[in-house]
């Protein structure tokens, strides 16, 4: 494992500027003053103490975003204009994507150097991809029976609430933000209470940018406060949430109890990824390995597991056990370092509890099973062999890295298991074989299915949850149309009797 605790030998870490809620174009201190602390899950030490929302704070969150909204300029403006703003503000991200890029580091464990290259850029690009569609938003002309015409207009649905987790604090902040500003929606957006700091400095960018006050707002704080406020918010006309698939069934449970919000939950995930008997095993492997581990497998779309071919499963094993060792845990500021610390303590703890629950039921630890490093939340790249479809790390979400590794024969078998899972988020196959390719990614219930490929993003290919990994999309227009709603003008033609 690469040293720990030495970053600011490879990067100067900035100091935190803005800790406070922002509302209104205003960052101000919650109404109860209170704050909470926010962790460096390097050293597992305090890094500052942010501002702690409650209902009060929602609730002006909410006021500025409703008169932001039903008086406000931002829906009014041509998409145009709103375009222009929102290139604006992708072009300060950028500018600051060092900056951005290291609060996500000491907040979330993430790779300095990934972020620089990848998270930053990819963001901003979010802004402009949705800031293209902004003067795109088009009705229907529509011929109706008898002498009635009609058009329609998709309008933007209001205020949204849009509650994220703690894996890709700014990745995640675009995929929400931009198509929800783009439709003309204004925005209360709560980041998760780990990694609050690159919310809150895009807040600062946000008013640098030109959005009007109100257009967004960020609240810092807890899930069962600030964001439960959020979710059961009487003035609130949508949200989006991305989290635990226990949360997810709260904030349905809120939006039905409150004002019969419209909802979009991107939860949680066990995807499978399949390969086959034909595929480059080296290839695979380091697929594979990607596939669990980017991110310190704290990844919704994380192939937690892998299905091999009985063929070329001893290969296999014996090339990941090998390939694993090598895989460098470190210092996220390290531009060595494949894979940082978990983001929390709770993450952390929790990922360790199920490696012993799989030891426990009687899998094979074929490499890691253990933390790592003198401080902070450091775990060993970990896989499973051995492990039956009925064990606890085949069906839940571990969200951490570790990888259950299985054997099978047929191409029947792979989609049934494959399929047997509660989640339906993502999915991956390895073949060169068409037949197979086609057959199976059409068989497999998910919302993305990779080919030859693993966690290929882009801004313009939407995903999303099959079975109780949620409903609606992230990226590409289908995510537009999360924030709009349709309204239908019907007209006569003529001086008909309607
Ligand atoms: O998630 P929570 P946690 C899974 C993953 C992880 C587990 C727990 O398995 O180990 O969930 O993580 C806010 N009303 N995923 O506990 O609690 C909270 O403040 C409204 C998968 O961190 O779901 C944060 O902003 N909001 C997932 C966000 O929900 C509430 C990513 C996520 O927190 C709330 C994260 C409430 N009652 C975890 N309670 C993915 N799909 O990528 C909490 N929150």
């Amino acid at each position: 494992m690469a040293s720990i605790g030495n970053s600011e030998s490879y990067v100067k870490i900035p100091k935190i500027k803005f800790t406070k809620l922002f509302i209104n174009g205003e960052f101000v201190d919650a109404i109860s003053g209170k704050t909470f602390d926010t962790i460096d899950p390097r050293t597992a030490e305090v890094t500052t103490q942010i501002a702690a929302a409650d209902q009060e704070d929602v609730d002006l969150a909410v006021k500025a975003a409703r008169e932001a909204f039903d008086h406000g300029k931002w829906p009014r403006m041509s998409g145009f204009e709103r375009g222009k703003i929102m290139m604006k503000f992708a072009d300060l991200i950028e500018e600051n994507k060092e900056e951005l890029a290291a609060l996500d580091a000491i907040d979330a464990g993430k790779l300095y150097s990934l972020g620089k290259v990848f998270d930053m850029p990819e963001t901003a690009n979010t802004f402009r991809y949705f800031a293209g569609a902004a003067d795109k938003i088009h009705g229907e002309t529509l011929k109706m029976s008898r002498e009635l015409q009609a058009y329609t207009l998709r309008e933007p649905i209001g205020v949204v609430g849009l509650i994220i987790p703690w894996n890709f604090p700014s990745i995640m902040f675009g995929c929400k933000v931009a198509p929800a500003l783009a439709a003309g929606c204004t925005i209360v957006f709560k980041p998760a209470e780990q990694t609050p700091l690159s919310a809150l400095f895009f807040a600062h960018l946000s008013k640098l940018a030109g959005f009007p006050d109100g257009v967004l707002n960020v609240v810092t704080g807890f899930g069962s406060t600030a964001g439960a406020a959020i979710s059961s918010h009487m003035d609130i006309d949508k949200i989006s949430f991305t989290g635990s698939t226990a949360v997810g069934g709260l904030v349905m449970q809120a939006a039905a109890k409150s004002n019969l919000k419209s909802v979009s939950l991107e939860l949680g995930g066990k995807s499978p990824l399949l390969i086959f008997d034909d595929a480059d095993v080296d290839k695979a492997v380091e697929l594979a390995l990607k596939g669990i581990l980017f991110n310190k497998g704290e990844v919704c779309v994380a192939g937690s597991r892998v299905y091999v071919q009985e063929g070329i499963y001893d290969k296999f094993v014996m090339k990941a056990a090998e390939k694993a060792k090598t895989w460098v845990v470190g210092d996220p500021f390290d531009p060595r370092t494949r894979q940082g610390p978990q983001a929390d303590k709770k993450q952390f703890e929790k990922i360790l509890s199920y490696i012993e629950i799989g030891k426990k039921e009687g899998a094979t630890l074929l490499t890691g099973g253990k933390s790592c490093g003198e401080k902070g939340y450091y775990i060993e790249p970990t896989i499973f062999t051995d492990v039956k479809e009925e064990m606890t790390i085949v069906r839940d979400e571990i969200f951490g890295p570790v990888m259950c590794l299985m054997k099978f024969k047929t191409v029947e078998e792979a989609i049934r298991r494959a399929n047997s899972s509660k989640y339906g988020l993502a999915s991956g196959i390895v073949t060169n074989d068409l037949n197979i390719a086609n057959t199976v990614s059409r068989s497999l219930r998910a919302g993305i299915v990779w080919i030859n490929c693993y966690l290929a993003f882009d801004r313009d290919c939407p995903y999303g949850g099959y079975k109780m990994s949620g409903f609606g999309r992230e990226n590409s227009l289908h995510s537009l149309e999360e924030y709009l709603q349709i309204k239908a003008v019907v007209t006569p033609i003529f001086n008909s009797p309607w």
